[in-house]
């Protein structure tokens, strides 16, 4: 007999040692005397059906008693919980005790009464035919918040309708005489409403039904994936409450219909299926179409009950509505849905495959700014191709590494890659790198909800300063939230003087041989600099060995072609390798943001962009008028592009353009003053100010499982000079330093941690009990560990305070899934006073955000910086796998600022297949990697 919340239990030892229990409920469980009387009329009623069953009431009080209180006394049974020794028990003693338990819910579901309510003792006591009757409910629901000093319709109810609607009542009821509840409760209660089905014999299955018993099972498994992943979509649904918020409802109802929509396009391939999913679809159709009656789990009360339907539109409690998901109902909803498996099949790539795109990596001599630089370039050019996917489609795309000797890969920046496990493109991480002369096929599949701006670049050493590209994701529907006439794309990425291999060199030596290249000689902007670069190259940091001047056309700045009064969508993307920068046009000051990253914004003012590498912001212009134009007295205007936080403080152009280009018109010189004035601290930009285009499921604070604090500190040492977090490196060449605070100088190529996961299971999975005593962290494998599930709180400190080194800006980046972006600050992170702030303001999700500086910006100054500064995330972990979790800038890559987080257990990362059916991955330069003479045999993820 548990005692809790809602029952005081003492247990009387007589004189003559005989033991009895005695229950007194709290006012908390409902009317005393009711709950009392329901409780014994039940207890009998189990007993009499049950004659096994040792229960021996010895007295009851159900009103009050001179002692005063209603009470329960019954004798003690002698025995110990099961709980104690279920674990010691042998499997067959479980099987009987379960068969057992089965026999018990069988018996009682013989029993059928005609109404739904409590049960009590008939008032009749010689009816002994009858001895039991339906009453009037004693569920909490009735009772709770003050609803028991309501008068309200507690049954007993003679159908399902008249229950549901008595719930309904009771809801509208206690919203108009108690203010705005403090807790809406649920209808469509099962318990109250809906007859249990009987359950299935256990003691007669057959080794058929086993099986069919397995597929339901994982048919339900995948269906409660579904309806999570919905529910996600949602935004708003947290848990199997379902319960929405008044201000929310018609959002939400709006969001259900769009989701309903985009859900039956993605599932179904005939009109046919389109029907049965339809009919499976749990939630209410806002249009009122007709659905079977069963299925509607989330009943908004207008469609309860017609004569409940409140009177004034217009009021807050019109929008009330208070939703439920009976959890049970959808097991058996989803025991029909046909099954949805993933075909996991591996499939050889020969000549009649055809990838959807080829992307070539290449060393070669290019010439950007008039200068010639020897890069890795994606199909021979900066940047590389624009790509172009859709959500819920697979996109081949064939990586071609015709580099001499060294590796690479291609990484699908801001994807999420929640399936396809060797697609993310992280070398020594979630794959082995693909080797000189080798091919790989990536499989991309975005989610609905993905579309959006992107990139893709090499995620091996300082490649991706040059081997880059757009990616963008269409809308599955092609419905695009906000409107506009054309795209434009910004993708904004560096030069420097030195080779790829001179930089790393210098970043990796010892601290005595260390060599920092230097700032970027120019911000591009689709791969035009302007100003273009001088011959004379004595203001560059660095002896520019491999960079030579070349004199040509190509020095022209990026010309933007516009036309007046259009508006234009703006993708802009941080393709950089160093530098944070800003931007803003000249008397172009109407900049309309849209989406930060990939994820669509509501629509935010700004007259200037800030942006770091891997950021991405979307954002609309309307052009000028023709008029304008005239008033103005010009059709060029400048684009002003100024680097920030770094030594230093440089200016860089593009051009606006509404006239037809044409090599007469465009500009050879820069203006002679920069013609916008834009100001150099911008750390509080847009913090606290975008806020999602429709909800994201903010996680609340008593969701978060844990804190972990990742901390970025520069540290010079004999050994060289490192950029860490929490005092550890990590790099594709140097991963598994095991305890070591940074890198050593032997480089190692170790197995990546995903191939492990596949070939080793659990044991390849960091010690998750042993990491949260940790920070998070395995010092063993030097990754950080989480499960599924999980809501953790990342807290990004930039600690300049007893820091040998210097103090920098980090724009972080986390693969996989995106998190909830906290907002950031100076000073020391509170948790506290960031909650207060999160209040009235809904964090957008995104994958890059910067760990700002708030002290000197400059360097040489003796280090004096005064203040260390935090960012914020919130990751909800739902992805199982290996994801890494870097600053953006690629010289801070290099020099090791890099961490690995594996998410999930080694059958929730490889889905729960075995090694053999995905052995070409598992080696490097595998049977899963193609060259001119061999066919990959590759794993399709998708099954189309
Ligand atoms: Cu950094």
């Amino acid at each position: 007999m548990p005692e809790g919340n809602f029952n005081k239990v003492l247990l009387l030892s007589m004189d003559d040692g005989k033991e009895v229990v005695a229950k007194i409920p709290n006012p908390n469980a409902g009317l005393p005397d009711r709950v009392t009387s329901s409780e014994v009329a039940t207890m009998d009623f189990v007993r009499t059906n049950l004659s096994s069953l040792r229960m021996k009431l010895t007295r009851f009080s159900t009103s009050k008693h001179p002692l005063g209180a209603e009470f329960i006394i019954v004798e003690k049974v002698p025995g110990i919980q099961l709980s104690q020794v279920w674990d010691q028990m042998e499997g067959l003693k479980k099987v009987k005790l379960v068969e057992e338990l089965v026999q018990f819910d069988k018996r009682l579901s013989t029993n059928s009464f005609h109404q739904y309510g409590g049960l009590y003792y008939n008032a009749d006591r010689n009816d002994l035919n009858n001895r039991f009757v339906v009453g009037p409910t004693t569920n909490r629901k009735y009772f709770d918040d003050l609803r028991g000093s309501l008068d309200i319709d507690r049954g007993p109810w003679k159908s399902i309708e008249d229950c549901l609607a008595a719930d309904a009542r009771r809801e509208k009821e206690s919203i108009v005489r108690l203010g705005d509840s403090p807790r809406l409760l649920g209808i469509s209660a099962p318990q109250d409403c809906i007859k249990l089905p009987k359950p299935p014999n256990f003691t007669r299955w057959i080794q058929d039904e086993r099986g069919r018993q397995r597929i339901d099972q994982e048919k339900w498994e995948e269906g409660v994936k579904i309806l999570d992943s919905i529910l996600q979509n949602l935004g708003a649904y947290i848990g199997w409450d379902g319960f929405v918020s008044h201000a929310d409802y018609n959002a939400m109802k709006e969001l259900m219909d769009h989701f309903r929509a985009k859900f039956l396009e993605n599932v179904a391939e005939t009109d046919e299926e389109r029907e049965i999913w339809a009919k499976a679809w749990p939630f209410p159709v806002s249009d009122k179409t007709p659905r079977s009656a069963g299925l509607a789990l989330l009943i908004p009360m207008d469609e309860v009950d017609p004569d409940i339907a409140i009177r004034n539109p217009d009021s807050a409690t019109s929008k009330s509505v208070a939703m439920a998901i009976s959890l049970l109902l959808f097991f058996y909803i989803l025991l029909a849905i046909s099954s949805l498996s993933k075909a996991l099949q591996q499939v050889r790539h020969d000549s009649d495959f055809k990838p959807d795109y080829i992307l070539k990596i290449t060393a070669e001599s290019i010439t950007v700014a008039c200068r010639t630089r020897f890069s890795a370039v994606v199909n021979g050019t900066v940047p590389g191709p624009s790509l172009y996917l859709k959500e819920n489609q697979t996109t081949w795309i064939r990586v071609y590494n015709d580099l001499p000797s060294d590796n690479a890969t291609i990484h699908w920046h801001g994807l999420s890659q929640s399936v396809a496990p060797w697609a993310d493109g992280t070398p020594q991480a979630s794959q082995w790198p693909i080797k000189a002369q080798h091919f790989f096929d990536y499989e991309l599949r975005p989610q609905i909800g993905e579309a959006g701006t992107y990139f893709y670049h090499s995620h091996v050493g300082f490649q991706a300063v040059s081997a880059s590209g757009p990616l963008i994701v269409e809308e599955a529907d092609g419905r695009i939230p906000y409107e506009y006439d054309e795209e434009r794309m910004l993708f904004l990425s560096e030069l420097f003087n030195n080779t790829d291999k001179q930089i790393e060199q210098g970043l990796t030596a010892p601290l005595a041989q260390f060599l920092w290249p230097g700032e970027s000689e120019s911000i591009l902007v689709n791969g035009n600099g302007f100003p273009a670069l001088l011959g004379n190259e004595t203001d560059a940091k660095m002896p520019p060995e491999d960079a030579s001047f070349v004199s040509d056309a190509k020095c022209h700045p990026d010309i933007i072609q516009v036309e007046v009064d259009k508006t234009y969508r703006f993708r802009a993307i941080g393709g950089v390798a160093l530098s944070p920068l800003v931007f803003a046009f000249e008397d172009h000051d109407n900049l309309t943001i849209i989406a930060a990253d990939s994820s669509y914004t509501q629509p935010t003012e700004t007259n200037v962009i800030q942006m770091a590498g891997g950021q991405r912001y979307d954002f609309l212009l309307h052009t000028k008028t023709q008029e304008e134009l005239q008033a103005l007295g010009k059709t060029e205007f400048w684009m002003q592009i100024e680097t920030r936080y770094r030594d230093q403080k440089d200016t860089f152009y593009a051009v606006l353009s509404y006239a037809k280009y044409n090599a007469s018109t465009i500009p050879s010189s820069p203006p002679a003053r920069p013609p916008v004035s834009i100001p150099y601290s911008l750390q509080d930009w847009l913090e606290y100010t975008l806020e999602p285009l429709t909800p994201n499921n903010f996680p609340s604070t008593d969701q978060v499982t844990r804190q972990v604090i990742m901390t970025a500190a520069q540290l010079d040492v004999k050994s060289g000079q490192y950029w860490t977090i929490n005092n550890h490196t990590w790099t594709e060449i140097n991963q598994h330093e095991g305890d070591t605070p940074f890198n050593d100088t032997t480089p190692t190529a170790d197995t990546p941690y995903l191939v492990s996961v596949y070939k080793e299971g659990e044991r390849a999975i960091p010690d998750y009990q042993k990491a949260v005593q940790n920070n998070g962290w395995d010092s063993e494998l030097n990754v950080f560990a989480a499960e599924l599930g999980e809501v953790v709180d990342i807290i990004l400190v930039n600690e300049p305070a007893g820091v040998i080194g210097g103090y920098d800006v980090h724009p972080f980046h986390f693969h996989g899934a995106h998190v909830w972006d906290m907002g950031s600050g100076p000073g020391v992170y509170n948790a506290t006073a960031n909650q207060e702030r999160l209040k009235d303001y809904n964090p957008i999700v995104r994958d890059t955000s910067l760990l700002f500086r708030y002290g000197d910006p400059y360097y040489g100054d003796g280090h004096n910086y005064t203040s260390q500064g935090w960012r914020a995330w919130r990751l909800k972990v739902t992805d199982p796998g290996v994801w890494m979790v870097h600053c953006h800038i690629l010289q801070h890559m290099v020099m090791g600022m890099q961490t690995v987080w594996v998410m999930g257990n080694a059958s929730e990362i490889t889905y729960s297949t075995s090694p053999d059916l995905v052995a070409g991955y598992l080696t490097y330069g595998g049977d899963a990697y193609g060259n001119a003479t061999y066919d990959p045999l590759v794993t399709h993820y998708y099954d189309d």
